[in-house]
């Protein structure tokens, strides 16, 4: 009955009427409430999960960003602080739901703001051109849609349901970042260049997104187990390489990679071998803007302390006269 059980306490050899209890919540794919009884390993690794993709929302803000003051048109300029601002409400959801585990939003940004906590490999790549922007929107959110909208259906009540507004929101994202790649593969041979030099140095990276291979992936098999993974980094990279591929061949761009062809016994794409090694680079924090990016996201904490500051005081003073008033 309980196939998926697992014992979670590693100082028992039997699984406790608690975790049996719990066990059976999942499998009958009843949600679990930040009140409900969870096993510590869950609760530590919805943290984890929960917080690096809350990260990912706002450091995966910067590279975007970059290009708003140089938007080539008053429309674009407005999609675009748009979706950046879109991605700070993300991250702000996505904090919410982790504090519902009990921790506190200082002790996530200090885990950002150290480099305890990771964030996204992919948003510690530059954006050199406009066509950035569109790669980012077509084949990023493409990449974060593919492993978000199963979430929506992960185990954890409040994390499922962030996921429903982001990914409505990623949806409209994606389209713009396909909409940018369009207009510029249809323009001049210049235009079509570019997005064609944006594609070549946002594919592999939009791969590793997905994580490292099934064989090597520490954490898949307890969270799947958990629900917390609705499906294996594998998986999910070979949906996003099948749903691309012809979206590619629509724009009339090639993707850079010479392995690439239909399976037919297989009905799905093979493709060439990623970079893990560029990968583990990066996630250690030596990609080319690693440095960039957190001492942006420090600066921008540091220089919003009096806000906070401010907003304490405000609280501390409220709080004081309605005392006052009640005594
Ligand atoms: N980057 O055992 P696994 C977005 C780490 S949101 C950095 O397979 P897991 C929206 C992993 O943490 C993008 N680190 O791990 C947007 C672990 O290290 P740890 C973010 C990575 O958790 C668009 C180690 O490798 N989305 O883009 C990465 O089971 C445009 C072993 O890996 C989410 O966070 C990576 N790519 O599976 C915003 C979605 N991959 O923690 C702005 C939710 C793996 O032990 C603009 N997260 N690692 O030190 C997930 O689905 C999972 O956490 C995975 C990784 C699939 C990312």
């Amino acid at each position: 009955m309980y196939a998926q059980m697992v014992k979670t306490d590693p100082r028992s050899a039997e699984i406790t009427p608690e975790e049996e209890a719990f066990q059976a919540r999942l499998d009958a794919d009843v949600k679990i409430e930040p009140k409900d009884w969870m096993p510590e390993g869950y609760r530590k690794t919805l943290v984890r999960q929960i917080s690096q993709h809350a990260h990912s929302e706002i450091v995966g803000q910067l590279p975007e960003a970059n290009w708003i003051s140089r938007a080539p048109t008053l429309e674009r300029k407005a999609i675009l602080i748009a979706k950046v601002q879109d991605e700070a409400g993300h991250g702000l959801y996505l904090y919410c739901a982790a504090e519902t585990l009990g921790v506190s939003r200082e002790q996530l940004l200090d885990q950002l703001h150290t480099g305890k906590a990771k964030y996204s490999s992919i948003f510690n790549y530059p954006t050199l051109t406009w066509a950035d922007v569109g790669a980012i929107g077509w084949l990023v959110d493409g990449a974060a849609i593919m492993n978000q909208v199963p979430l929506q259906r992960c185990s954890y009540g409040p994390y499922s349901r962030a996921m429903i507004r982001i990914c409505k929101e990623e949806s409209f994202h994606q389209r713009q970042g396909f909409d940018i790649m369009a207009k510029l593969a249809a323009g001049t041979a210049e235009q079509k260049a570019m997005a064609q030099d944006a594609l070549n140095r946002w594919w592999w990276p939009s791969l590793m997104m997905f994580g490292p291979p099934d064989a090597d992936s520490v954490h898949s098999a307890q969270s799947m187990a958990w629900k917390i993974k609705l499906n294996s980094n594998d998986e999910l990279r070979q949906r996003f390489v099948d749903q691309t591929v012809p979206q590619a061949r629509h724009l009339g761009l090639e993707i850079p990679d010479p392995d690439l062809r239909w399976n037919e016994e297989r009905g799905h794409y093979d493709f060439g071998a990623i970079d893990w090694d560029e990968f583990y680079r990066v996630i250690a924090g030596q990609g080319p803007c690693n440095k960039e990016r957190l001492d942006t996201r420090v600066k921008a904490h540091e220089d919003g302390a009096w806000y906070r500051e401010g907003l304490q005081a405000h609280a501390a003073k409220k709080a004081e006269r309605r005392r006052k008033a009640a005594a």
